[in-house]
């Protein structure tokens, strides 16, 4: 699904602002009953985009299990007639509907992909309409993430889930109005290779469009202009093959993208039908032996996982906080991210794409973006892979991953499935590992922790012979409290273990990349042994750095470990 754009042939408006806004307690009988749909006063209002969670100060809202409703009166502009145009959603937390007037359009599964809803039989161009889109929280058994939902004696409902960050909701992302031709460019594939030899670029693309079946009396051209404006390659036809003479390559840390314009035209006349644009970076990615290539180089990962997450908008984008943590990652050394535990806003990977920042997307949505930055596939975190019927389960998924894209796949595996236990290590590409020794194992102990790191990393390095990441490591600290005493939740512990960790690190050749857990601290739900959520940030959650950010920078960025001139054959 393309991202909605303004081009010579479509248009796109901006729906983002306040909402008018209300929860929803009794959940009406069916799908199209009138209640969904009644007009909602404008006394309880919400920004979109952000979670709706932390914007108020009443528990019941903020942990709210079910449906919440937004809405606004959207008028479609005047000039669209001849189009079509729809309503899209960057993401609604976790299942989303949208509703123009009394009409139910679309119904979306999954928190974290973009869905829209064709508008253009419902209501005509200049005319105004009834914009409602009910978005639920609830997380069940058959939801990715899962959760439980139960009834309380009272009545109301309370909402479970195993993982560590708060289930905000809401609409966290943009939401747009945007007009596209009657026929039009529907999908883009681009998948990017190198000549060695010549040092020449390799774009292979396909144009999708829709209806599918218009492709007969259209010429689509595409061209390449690289950042001067300067054309340097095009190519005819709706799947070929262009070649960019001696490319300059997108590499980590120095990124470099081309921009890539598609055109369709009539045959008969050359008259333009659609355009549509994409920005590429050239290179390729590889795994060889145990070895991680980008443009055939090795390279090291340094960096953190990381969350869509900050005070008052919870999961809601920020382009301010998009940028200032890009400064952070900067400042600090790091090469790359996991956007662990879901795929993030597509802004995000842009941003990533025109910075040189490397990331690991951790999502099946594969096909939602068209990232160059995205190196690998993560299909999964933590799950119980030792358990019987692991296999079973990510066999396919590994299957369908691989026919969607080229790139490397992996999953984070967690500590009780060891390399003894795991079943399913074998069918992935590079190990990434989630650790704590020292921290919920050997707490304090740091020479233990330290033996016992080594030896499940060369367990793992005996049996596979695969580059490893470890992609989660740390400890929480609560910014201000100090020891020299190894005391947990101080500042020095968690900087502590991040220096065992590392010199470990040094000692294994098959580690070729590490990503602390986690970025900024982050809200989890409300828990006894979470103060004020999870404080392993090596940042606050409002961005200010704890000693561990210390450490990190003296071995990223004075010591250069994870920069390319410093990464040949180990690191
Ligand atoms: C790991 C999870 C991560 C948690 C972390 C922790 O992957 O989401 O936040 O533990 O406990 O198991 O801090």
């Amino acid at each position: 699904m393309l991202r909605p754009q303004s081009t010579a042939t479509r248009e796109v408006v901006s729906l983002d602002g306040l909402w008018n806004f209300e929860v929803v307690h009794t959940i009406p009988p069916t799908e199209s009953d009138s209640t969904w749909t009644r007009r909602l006063s404008n006394k309880t209002q919400v920004p979109v985009p952000a979670s709706y969670n932390d914007i108020f100060l009443d528990y019941d809202i903020r942990n709210h299990v079910g449906w919440v409703k937004y809405q606004r009166q959207v008028r479609v502009p005047r000039g669209w007639q001849g189009t079509r145009y729809f309503v899209r959603c960057d993401a609604a937390t976790h299942h989303g509907r949208i509703y123009a007037n009394d009409k139910l359009l679309a119904d979306h599964h999954g928190g974290y992909t973009p869905f829209d809803a064709d508008i253009t039989d419902i209501v005509g161009s200049g005319q105004e309409f009834q914009l409602t889109i009910a978005v639920s929280s609830e997380l069940t058994n058959e939801t990715i993430p899962p959760g439980k939902v139960t009834s309380i004696p009272d009545g109301r409902k309370k909402q479970t889930y195993m993982h560590d960050f708060f289930n905000y909701s809401g609409l966290s992302r943009s939401v747009w109005l945007y007009s596209v031709p009657e026929e039009y460019i529907s999908d883009i594939s681009i998948n990017t290779d190198v000549d060695w030899d010549k040092q020449d670029g390799i774009i292979h693309y396909r144009v999708d469009l829709a209806p599918p079946s218009s492709s007969r009396e259209m010429n689509c051209r595409v061209s390449i202009r690289d950042e001067q404006g300067i054309e340097v390659a095009i190519g005819e036809g709706f799947e070929n093959t262009i070649t960019i003479p001696s490319a300059h390559l997108w590499q980590p840390g120095a990124a470099y993208l081309y921009d890539v314009a598609i055109q369709l035209s009539r045959s008969s006349d050359e008259s333009p039908l659609d355009a549509y644009q994409v920005n590429i970076g050239v290179r390729t990615v590889e795994v060889r032996g145990s070895q991680f290539l980008i443009n055939n180089k090795p390279f090291y990962f340094t960096g953190f996982g990381k969350h869509e997450d900050s005070a008052i908008r919870g999961k809601g984008h920020d382009p301010a906080y998009l940028v200032h943590d890009f400064q952070l990652l900067d400042w600090i050394g790091a090469n790359s991210f996991r956007t662990s535990h879901y795929p993030y806003a597509e802004e995000v990977l842009d941003y990533a794409d025109r910075q040189g920042i490397v990331v690991i997307d951790e999502t099946a949505a594969v096909g939602l973006n068209l990232g160059v930055s995205s190196v690998m596939w993560s299909i999964s975190n933590e799950p119980a892979s030792h358990e019987e019927g692991a296999r079973e389960y990510f066999e396919p998924l590994v299957k369908v991953t691989r026919k969607l894209d080229k790139r490397p796949v992996c999953f984070a595996n967690f500590g009780l499935a060891t390399s003894e236990k795991d079943r399913i290590s074998d069918m992935f590409d590079v190990l990434c590992l989630n650790r704590y020794y020292g921290w919920y194992e050997a707490c304090g102990d740091m020479k233990l922790a330290e033996q016992e790191l080594e030896k499940d990393l060369v367990g793992w390095q005996t049996k596979y012979r695969k580059p490893m990441i470890m992609t989660e490591y740390g400890a929480d600290s609560i910014a201000g409290l100090h020891s020299a005493m190894l005391t947990p939740w101080s500042e020095e512990f968690q900087a502590d273990i991040l220096e065992i960790y590392h010199r470990v690190f040094d000692r294994v050749e098959c580690i070729v990349g590490e990503h602390v857990w986690n970025f900024a601290d982050f809200q989890t739900s409300q828990h006894v042994f979470r103060v004020d959520g999870n404080k392993k940030g090596v940042f606050t959650r409002d961005r200010k750095p704890k000693v561990s950010a210390q450490v990190l920078r003296r071995r990223w960025r004075l010591e250069g470990v994870g920069r390319l001139e410093t990464v040949k054959d180990g690191h």
